[in-house]
């Protein structure tokens, strides 16, 4: 059977999406088959030349008549389109998949999380948390697993960007708490929050964050808005950090900033045991380098071999994957659940979204606050 698939979004992410979906049968041809059949979107022009660039059959401009209609739903709008159209997908038994953060607010999270829990067992509801699909990452969850860091006593992330350094730089709806939700630490926090649950979350690693402390910044209040004569207020964060203590102990600490001069999009995760280290850079996606006890420092590992996860879809070792494929791997995952009719077959799901989102609403409280907020 043929799945068809609906897409709400053309732009970074509906590409992204449209551009995985189209290398699915070359690369991966046990992968379900698939028809990118709708695109969704608001501006009839725009949404015609990129249903046409991005290979699907037709479009539309209202998603209430598109979620019933089609096997498979993607949310790949900005935040605040996320919950309702995601909702009434779910509602109609069509499988979902959104991009992250999962919603604006924590309240909406905890609605489309209950809306996946009520469509059942056999509709899948994903969260895009792309870097899961890093093959690199992968490995670094398999050494994790295997105990071979020991004790997990140290966990630290940090995502920077750069594209905010220009105070002239446009106004855009990332910037806007109706829109966003929040700025930096939904946008990039949460994929580093959700890498850390993914890492060292399981009860036997570090398990769940139990408190932490968060502070954000604004630097810049208000930007000009692109080809108009009129500037509108950012009221969102520009950076955050957070301080975390986990279950077992172990200590982390989280940043994020879009002002980070000379960073584009690294996103570095660095994990220290009892036995041994591993850190992760984006900036470097095939690499992973890894510490064992007795070492005089860290192994830099190129996870590019055949037998490491996903590579022998692609080419021979040694011949680079990049951050397009980790959206290959994920809509591989999500499509296969779908087809299977197995909700549990696909992680992260909603739930996973959820998850992340308590932890980054308890950041913003704790920076209102001015004091550590417990998660128990
Ligand atoms: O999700 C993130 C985006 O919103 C991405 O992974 C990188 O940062 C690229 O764009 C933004």
């Amino acid at each position: 059977m043929t799945l068809e698939v609906g897409v709400l979004g053309y732009r970074f992410m509906g590409k992204a999406h449209a551009n995985a979906m189209a290398r699915l049968p070359m690369f991966f041809p046990d992968a379900p088959e698939i028809e990118r059949s709708v695109l969704v979107g608001r501006d009839e022009e725009a949404l015609a030349d990129a249903a046409d660039r991005f290979g699907f059959e037709s479009t539309a401009t209202d998603w209430e008549a598109v979620v019933d209609d089609v096997d498979v739903f993607y949310n790949l709008g900005p935040n605040h389109v996320h919950p309702e159209p995601s909702i009434a997908a779910l509602e109609a038994g069509t499988p979902v998949f959104c991009e992250k953060p999962l919603a604006p607010t924590l309240e909406e999270a905890e609605r489309m999380a209950e809306a996946a829990r009520e469509a059942g067992d056999d509709v899948p509801a994903g969260c895009a948390f792309n870097y899961r699909f890093v093959p690199a990452i992968q490995y670094a969850k398999g050494l994790l697993e295997d105990g071979e860091l020991g004790e997990i006593r140290h966990v630290r992330g940090r995502y920077l960007q750069d594209w905010l350094v220009d105070p002239d730089a446009p106004w855009s709806w990332r910037l806007d708490e109706e829109m966003a939700g929040s700025g930096v630490l939904g946008d990039l926090g949460a994929h580093t929050v959700d890498l850390v649950r993914f890492l060292v979350g399981d009860d036997d690693l570090a398990g769940d964050i139990e408190r932490l402390s968060g502070h954000l910044q604004t630097f810049v209040d208000e930007r000009p808005v692109e080809g108009q004569d009129e500037t509108r207020p950012v009221t969102v964060d520009d950076a955050y950090s957070a301080q975390l203590e986990f279950a077992n102990g172990a200590v982390g600490t989280l940043e994020a900033s879009r002002y980070a001069t000379g960073h584009k999009n690294d996103h570095t995760i660095e994990i220290h045991g009892s036995q041994g280290s591993l850190r992760f850079s984006l900036e470097r996606l095939n690499e992973l380098e890894v510490h064992r006890e007795g070492d005089r420092g860290y192994e830099t590992i190129l996870v590019t071999d055949e037998d490491d996860p996903y590579v022998d879809h692609w080419w021979p070792p040694g011949h680079v994957l990049g951050w397009e494929h980790t959206f290959v791997h994920e809509n591989y995952e999500f499509l296969s659940a779908v087809a299977a009719g197995e909700a549990d077959a696909f992680e992260p799901s909603f739930e996973d979204g959820l998850a992340a989102q308590r932890i980054l609403a308890a950041i913003q409280e704790g920076d209102e606050r001015g004091e550590w907020v417990s998660l128990e």
